[in-house]
């Protein structure tokens, strides 16, 4: 199939690039480079050092023989992008191309207002051309498990059925995001379903975790094709946080009580999903919606098992309860449907089965990358943060 991912520079975008070129498909990526514009604006990088897009994508044609393509522009300069997808006419689409950090969004109006219209801009024109160029491409769209938030029930795969007033339907499933990322990715949600009703597009929803991890088959096939790994305060998600908070003797920083649950998987399952999703398309007019994630843990499991993988290496880890810089519930109910993934055939990579270890391997060997003023959580949810960053540092999107 021909294959387009947008994001194809990133955590995420990068492995699936390789892992869909392996297997045959015809691949090409669009990247814009703004995940690299904000380490220089927050003074971050990836603990892993990563080759440039240009760099990767010759190194993996010396050394399997497929090609990449790659495309540099943004997906909100429908210039840009319209003839993308006019001239390679994907079959699918990979959608990863979007700012995807929730403190990112937080830091003040100007990172709010980029997030959004980076987001919903991006993905309106996504949504144009595929209607304009290839009606029949099945879209498939990185969403997030944090659309739904933690309410008190159990949480369904997009849609829950309701009885009320004597009358039932089955209806999207309510949302309560929980940063204005978050929110970014509800929008889209909207949008794309009201296109596939209007205009008849395939589309999947793919609502995912948290993920985790560093290694693919692919990457280890050699160093040069590594993604990138976060760690700081911003981008940094959780558990790659904690290994790292490990090797450098920093207590881990649990938010409040550390009873925050979420859905958690490993990159490869990442892999792998998408995949299956792009076995096995969507219907024309179909919006499904995936739940994308393996198993649930509390943010306290984490840190208990970061501290327990630590000691079997001879290392003390100790866990820091600092007061929450986010607005969210730290003891909550949470149980998440996750099994249309499952019935198309995914065989999950389980955290137990998973050697931490091999995690804290790749983060010893870079330890001297570590940057200890970059681990402490710097925005804060309940601040404006009129005057916490420099509004010219921002990347302008107004
Ligand atoms: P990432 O930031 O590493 O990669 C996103 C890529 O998109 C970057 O390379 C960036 O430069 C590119 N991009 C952003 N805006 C663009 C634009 N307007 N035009 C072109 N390119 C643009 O993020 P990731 O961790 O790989 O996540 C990929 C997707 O998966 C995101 O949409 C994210 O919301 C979603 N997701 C990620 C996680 C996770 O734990 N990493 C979990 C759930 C969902
Ligand atoms: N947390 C800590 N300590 C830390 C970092 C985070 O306790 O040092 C807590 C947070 O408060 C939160 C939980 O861990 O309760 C998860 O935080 P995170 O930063 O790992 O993940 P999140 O902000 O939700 O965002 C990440 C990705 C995002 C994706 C989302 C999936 O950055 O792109 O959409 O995970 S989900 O969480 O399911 O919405």
């Amino acid at each position: 199939m021909r294959i387009l991912i947008l994001g194809g520079d990133g955590y995420l975008g990068w492995p699936t690039a390789m892992h869909l070129s392996q297997r045959g498909h015809e691949v090409a990526v669009v990247d814009n480079m703004a995940r690299r514009g904000y380490d220089n604006e927050l003074g971050a990088e990836s603990l892993v050092p990563i080759a440039s897009l240009q760099e990767r994508v010759a190194i993996w044609e010396a050394i399997t023989g497929h090609r990449i393509q790659s495309f540099f522009g943004d997906i909100c300069d429908y210039t840009f992008f319209e003839p993308v997808v006019k001239n390679f006419r994907p079959e699918a689409i990979v959608h990863y191309g979007e700012q995807r950090a929730a403190p990112y969004s937080m830091i003040d109006r100007r990172h709010a207002v980029y997030t959004q219209v980076n987001n919903v801009v991006g993905n309106l024109n996504v949504l144009y051309a595929m209607a304009d160029h290839v009606p029949d491409c099945h879209l498939v769209k990185l969403g997030t498990m944090g659309e739904y938030g933690t309410p008190n029930i159990d949480i369904e795969e997009g849609y829950i059925t309701i009885t009320h007033k004597g009358r039932t339907d089955t209806l999207p499933y309510p949302k309560q995001p929980g940063s204005f990322y978050h929110l970014s990715k509800v929008h889209d949600s909207h949008n794309i379903m009201f296109c596939c009703r209007i205009w008849g597009l395939r589309a999947t929803d793919l609502n995912q975790g948290v993920v985790y991890g560093v290694d693919t088959d692919e990457i280890k096939l050699d160093e040069r094709l590594r993604t990138r790994f976060d760690y700081d305060g911003v981008f940094g998600t959780v558990l790659n946080r904690f290994l790292v908070q490990a090797v450098a003797g920093i207590p881990l920083t649990v938010y409040g009580k550390g009873g925050q649950t979420r859905g958690f998987l490993d990159i490869r399952d990442t892999l792998a999903c998408v995949d299956l999703a792009i076995q096995n398309p969507a219907a024309a007019g179909e919006f499904r919606v995936f739940n994308q994630f393996t198993e649930q843990f509390s943010v306290l499991d984490l840190a208990k098992a970061v501290q327990e993988a630590g000691r079997e290496l001879g290392m003390n880890v100790e866990l820091n309860h600092m007061p929450n810089p986010r607005v969210e519930k730290e003891d909550h109910y949470y149980n998440a449907a996750n099994t249309r993934l499952l019935d198309l055939g995914l065989q999950p990579h389980y955290l137990s089965e998973t050697l931490l270890e091999s995690v804290i391997g790749v983060v010893q060997q870079h330890r001297g990358n570590i940057k200890q003023h970059l681990i402490m959580p710097s925005v804060n949810w309940r601040e404006t943060g009129s005057t916490a960053v420099q509004e010219e540092a921002a990347p302008a999107a107004d």
